[in-house]
């Protein structure tokens, strides 16, 4: 009993009344300004720093409550939360309150909410199911910690020049964060470079080693509150940032060295500045490499503190701890687990090897070889030490007992950690399979190709260890937040069920899928997110979109195996029917885009171009009018994909088959009533088996039938031959006909696709726009389309990210779960 113990902390009230008093008195005190002369942006930060003030007393709470329970630490360089406040909000059920307390100060909680920066921290989807797995972890009731980086610029913002992206940095803090806690007691030392010393001998004779690095920095917490459902649970996002241990080096610049005399504080400082924009193909960076192991090294100490106040020995880690692995990007954290076990807490090698991976698993979310990460040897060496020397010991285990096991040659050398072809090179896949007891993929068909492709050799070897885990999204975020009107019609079906809590119950709405009542309310939604998101074209673009035609979204990032280059070309396609025969009743539609490209990635960049080039020369024929238009909206991000999802119509998923491991924007489009076209790949296959074949429109080739034409090898030629839209579409994008400025833009581009076209673009073509206009059909009918989306919104509620984060909890992390 402390003298704190005895303190009243009453819990806040959170009536409009007491609201509104708190909110002024916020911005008064809080941000020094008269309520009379605020701007919206200081009513801003006043109102979430008073939701704030609610959260912290579940936060601190949540922490003591479940101090002795196993914790999940989830390791991710991506946490893509987008804003924040709306989903504090929403899960502490005060809508309504805040709604009415602005209202009665005269503020408008729409606009504030629009002048909320987006924490882009995260390229896509795998930073984006970072982000939905945090929320679920506190909706089900998981202690659990999310550990990354505190980029200073997240992923970088988009224009459209001219057609073309332009980059910008991205300044989400330069307003501050009122959302983070700075924990200065949390800061932990980071080295780099030096040398392994030996240091003597353990009981047993072997020998002990030291590493002493030659530079050194620290690692300082921030912490996020992330809130689940209903506000019960509140856990906590730590992202790291870089510091100096000396901000200035005084000798030097006492030594008049000004310069050099920033030195340190420099390279630290560059270490957090900046979110890695490629998202499926890997440069071999050395800051990237620095930054995996900075926070990973940081996210371990801090663990291991922790663990160590409150047990007193690390014998029981697994029993304690789970760290999951987002991809290999925090890979190098076996390496130094290792290191930290055995060098600081003297742990043996075999006995530090065991609680190692009884407490790591590893989600993977890519088979594209050139994903795969892998650094050299001689970087490793370098940079990390003693690591690389960890990394040839596991190696030398593992191999041993594989040999004794009496695997071939040619198995031993594809399982090993070091790939020997060419440059030496540490495969960071092989490290984070070896030093976990689950590998996962992230759908179902994925999982499935793990086993036979690239850990094929390692799945023999540790057979049972690959599983499956379907991603998910959190219907806070995907329905409540960014549809409520969809979700007020559906509760009032489904009755008194918590929908946010058991999605599931979503399919009490099947009943009504062919009620004229329902089907009409259903598409009135539809048809008043649609005048929304026609809105933001018109403001943005200053385009005027006709929200009575079919909207078409494809949003992502761009990339060739996405194939936004094939929804192109049958827009092209169609472009030149409707020109041919403007007179036939051709259904109307509008065609969006948007995703940002790598900047290094230039086919990516040309397809953006292209897509500008066909919207402007189809946006200007007044032969085709509303009968197709080309949208696309810049700087996607997930605020952007809050007004889209809700607005579409129809879902395009349509990447070569066995290349999209999973897809989750599929999963909100569904939840949202869009009916999907798309291939059988990633949990498009899933989104199938659920929602039934009639509501789905499937086409192209299946993943087996891809590597199979791969295997025997193709004509690309005969195929277009053979197809006389195809080959008209290529031909008129190859000659110029969207790009009289430059004429050739294109040729290269579609050269690709007449030589090899790898993702099989021309093969998927004719069955494309078959399945275009069974679209065209179903739309016509209204009452089978509504039926199809009612349909998709009834059935996609398993995809709730709470389910699986139970299935994470159950399976690999044995915690338990409300
Ligand atoms: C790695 C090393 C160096 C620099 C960058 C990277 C890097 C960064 C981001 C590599 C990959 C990514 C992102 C990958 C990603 O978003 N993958 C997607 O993950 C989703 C969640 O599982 C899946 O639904 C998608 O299918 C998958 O493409």
């Amino acid at each position: 009993m402390t003298p704190l113990d005895n303190l009243p902390t009453p819990a806040k009230k959170s009536d409009p009344k007491t609201l509104a008093v708190e909110i002024i008195e916020r911005l008064k005190h809080g941000t020094g300004k008269d309520p009379k002369a605020a701007k919206p942006h200081d009513w801003l930060q006043a109102v979430i720093l008073v939701v704030r003030d609610r959260l912290v007393d579940h936060w601190i709470e949540w922490k003591d409550e479940s101090r002795n329970e196993k914790r999940v630490y989830y390791l991710s360089l991506e946490f893509l939360i987008g804003r924040l406040m709306r989903d504090a909000i929403t899960n502490l059920g005060l809508e309504g309150e805040i709604n009415q307390a602005l209202a009665n100060i005269g503020v408008d909680l729409d606009i504030l909410r629009e002048l909320e920066p987006d924490a882009a921290l995260g390229n896509g989807g795998l930073g984006r199911l970072a982000a939905c797995f945090m929320e679920s972890m506190a909706s089900v009731g998981i202690p659990a910690y999310g550990y990354g980086i505190r980029y200073q610029h997240g992923l970088f913002r988009q224009e459209i020049r001219d057609g073309w992206q332009v980059e910008l940095p991205e300044m989400w803090l330069s307003h501050g964060n009122p959302w983070e806690f700075e924990r200065r007691e949390s800061a932990y030392e980071i080295g780099f470079g030096g040398t392994v010393e030996p240091r003597g001998h353990d009981k047993t004779g072997v020998p002990t080693f030291r590493w002493k690095p030659s530079e050194r920095m620290t690692a300082a917490a921030y912490d996020t509150p992330v809130v689940g459902w209903k506000g019960d649970h509140v856990n906590s996002l730590r992202l790291w940032s870089a510091q100096p241990i000396d901000p200035i080096l005084l000798a030097r610049f006492n030594a008049g060295d000004y310069v050099g005399a920033l030195e340190e504080s420099n390279r630290a400082e560059t270490l957090t500045q900046v979110l890695y924009p490629q998202d499926s193909h890997i440069a071999g960076q050395e800051l990237r490499l620095r930054q995996e192991f900075f926070f990973s090294s940081a996210s371990l100490q801090d663990i291991l503190r922790r663990h160590g106040q409150l047990f007193h020995t690390f014998d029981n880690l697994p029993e304690k701890v789970a760290i999951q692995l987002n991809d290999t990007h925090p890979a190098i954290a076996v390496a130094e687990m290792m290191r930290l076990l055995i060098d600081n807490e003297g742990y043996d090698f075999a006995r530090a090897w065991e609680l190692t991976n009884g407490t790591f698993a590893y989600t993977n979310h890519t088979l594209l070889p050139e994903a795969l990460e892998s650094w050299p040897v001689a970087l490793i060496e370098r940079l990390l030490p003693r690591h690389m020397q960890i990394i040839y010991q596991i190696n030398a285990m593992v191999l041993k007992s594989a040999r004794k096991d009496g695997l071939a040659d040619e198995v031993i050398s594809r399982i090993s950690l070091i790939d020997e072809g060419g440059e030496r090179r540490v495969r960071m896949g092989n490290l984070a399979f070896m030093g976990s007891h689950s590998v996962n993929g992230v759908s179902a068909l994925h999982s499935d190709l793990m086993k036979e492709t690239v850990f094929a050799d390692l799945n023999a070897v540790f057979p049972g260890r690959i599983n499956n885990k379907t991603n998910g999204i959190t219907p806070r975020r995907w329905l409540a937040q960014c549809n409520p009107a969809l979700l007020r019609l559906v509760q009032g079906v489904v009755g008194d069920v918590d929908l946010m809590a058991e999605t599931e119950a979503l399919t009490g709405i099947t009943g009504m899928a062919d009620d004229a009542g329902f089907q009409s309310s259903f598409e009135a939604i539809k048809r008043r997110n649609k005048e929304q998101l026609a809105r933001v074209i018109q403001q943005r673009m200053g385009l005027r979109v006709d929200p009575g035609a079919i909207f078409d979204i494809q949003i992502k990032r761009i990339h060739e195996y996405k194939r936004q280059l094939l929804n192109l070309i049958e827009t092209v396609a169609l472009y030149d029917q409707i020109r041919s025969h403007p007179e036939k009743d051709w259904v109307p539609r509008v065609k969006i885009f948007a995703g940002k490209a790598a900047p290094s990635y230039h086919t990516a960049k040309l397809i953006i171009k292209l897509a500008n080039d066909i919207a402007r020369v189809v946006n200007n024929d007044p032969i085709v009018g509303d009968l197709l238009k080309v949208v696309f909206l810049p700087n996607y991000n997930v605020s952007l994909a809050e007004v889209l999802v809700p607005a579409a119509d129809l879902s395009e998923q349509i990447s070569t088959a066995g290349m999209e491991a999973s897809g989750t924007g599929n999963m909100k489009f569904a939840l949202n009533g869009a009916v999907t076209i798309g291939t059988l790949d990633g949990a498009n296959v899933e989104i199938k088996d659920l929602v039934g074949d009639e509501n789905i429109v499937i086409f192209g080739l299946t993943a087996q039938e891809v590597s199979d034409r791969r295997a025997i090898g193709r004509d690309p030629g005969e195929i277009i031959a053979a197809s006389p839209e195809l080959a008209q579409a290529l031909r008129a994008i190859k000659d110029g006909a969207f790009s009289a400025d430059d004429p050739s833009r294109y040729a290269d581009l579609i050269g690709g696709i007449e030589s090899h076209d790898w993702f099989m673009v021309s093969d998927d073509f004719d069955s494309y726009t078959a399945a275009q206009r069974r679209v065209d059909a179903l739309w016509s009918d209204r009452a089978t389309w509504n039926r199809m989306a009612i349909l998709n919104t009834a059935n996609v509620g398993w995809f709730s990210s709470d389910r699986t984060i139970r299935q994470y909890a159950s399976d690999i992390w044995g915690v338990p779960t409300k």
